[in-house]
């Protein structure tokens, strides 16, 4: 037991009065504990002057021990004060920081949107599924027999020209004696045509969204992997003008009512007679599809009686159609991955 420590009145009242300094002047609650620890816990000198009370006489211990008690109260006192203080001062503190001002403008993050042309795409399903029309899928790795020999078009016939093809790697087998065939990617949705007509009965009404290839050379129309639309219908007393209307409605549909659009008589292989499509865009005229009258012999090849039912056909292009309803006037622009095109997108409504 050091001088200090020797418990007399004074003693008790210089640390008690230490004590009262330390925690008024704690700036927070971590200054605080620690000087509650120091000044009013076991190893505190009010403490051990507290352990040295029975050295002293009875008169003595008497009055250090009072003064002993009432410098505890006092300091038990201003800890409590000084606590709730600090702790009202940090949750103010928490409380400012944590506040929200519900007058900012909200943080949103930027939207996508659909490629044009799948908007364009679903457009059209929309507008032929609203005729009666079902949509179905084919494989875009298709045999030569389906992509060109179901469709009238034989090894030797000047069409093939037309559809510059690719050929994959490996031979695919067909049903029906066909054999063996190579493989290819298809060059357009018209083959499954031939699947449909081969599995399905009469009435037929479906439409066939997918993608394409060719090995043509890009240019402000064309590129080498593309979508189409095929439509096939077949049911009793169809006729070109059939055709002709269910075309113009859905091309209008999409594109608006005034669009001036035109027939132009065309050939294909797989339909007589035919025709394509054409839409005025950007001063001239831009084709969209090709279309004709499904041939009685097609028919009947696929078991379907011709005198008693009829079919049409087309197959159009979605690309074109995206460029007249988003004011795109290069195709290559769908695909040269331009951020833009997937941003909230402006549709110009018809
Ligand atoms: C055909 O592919 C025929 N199968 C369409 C058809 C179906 C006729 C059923 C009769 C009955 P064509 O090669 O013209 O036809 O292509 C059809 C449409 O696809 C074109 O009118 C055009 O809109 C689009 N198209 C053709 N080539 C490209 C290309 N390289 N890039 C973008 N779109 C193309």
């Amino acid at each position: 037991m050091t001088d200090r420590d020797q418990p007399t009145v004074d003693a008790v009242i210089a640390a008690r009065d230490e004590g009262l300094a330390a925690l008024q002047a704690a700036p927070d609650l971590d200054a605080l504990d620690a000087a509650k620890r120091t000044h009013m816990g076991k190893r505190s000198t009010l403490a051990s002057l507290q352990r040295g009370l029975g050295t002293l006489d009875d008169a003595e211990r008497r009055e250090v021990g009072r003064a002993l008690n009432e410098a505890r109260e006092a300091l038990a006192e201003v800890e409590a004060r000084s606590r709730q203080a600090l702790e009202a001062e940090r949750d103010r503190v928490q409380l400012a920081a944590e506040a929200v001002d519900v007058t900012l403008p909200p943080r949103t993050p930027p939207r996508g949107a659909l490629h044009p042309v799948l908007e364009t795409i679903d457009a059209l399903l929309d507008a032929f599924t609203g005729l009666g029309y079902t949509p179905v899928t084919g494989p875009e790795v298709e045999s030569e027999w389906h992509n060109f020999e179901a469709l009238n078009i034989p090894a030797d016939h000047p069409a093939r020209g037309l559809m510059d093809t690719i050929y994959v790697q490996g031979l695919g087998a067909e049903p029906d004696q066909v054999g063996i065939t190579p493989m290819l990617l298809r060059t357009h949705t018209s083959p499954v045509q031939a699947r449909v007509l081969r599995t399905q009965e009469p009435p037929v009404y479906i439409v066939v969204p997918g993608r394409v290839y060719r090995s043509d050379v890009a240019d402000a129309t064309h590129l080498p992997a593309f979508h189409q639309i095929e439509g096939l219908a077949v049911d009793r007393s169809l006729s070109f003008a059939d055709l002709r209307g269910t075309l113009a409605a859905a091309v209008r549909s999409l594109l608006g009512p005034d669009v001036p659009i035109r027939l132009r008589p065309h050939h294909f292989q797989f339909t007589e007679p035919s025709c394509e499509v054409d839409a005025y865009y950007d001063g001239h005229w831009m084709e969209l599809l090709g279309a004709g009258m499904v041939p009685p012999n097609v028919l009947s090849a696929c078991g379907i009686d011709p005198d008693a039912w009829q079919g049409f056909a087309f197959g159009m292009g979605p690309e074109r159609l995206a460029m007249m309803r988003h004011g795109v006037t290069d195709i290559r622009q769908f695909v040269d991955g331009d951020l833009r095109f997937l941003s909230a997108q402006t549709t110009v409504s018809p």
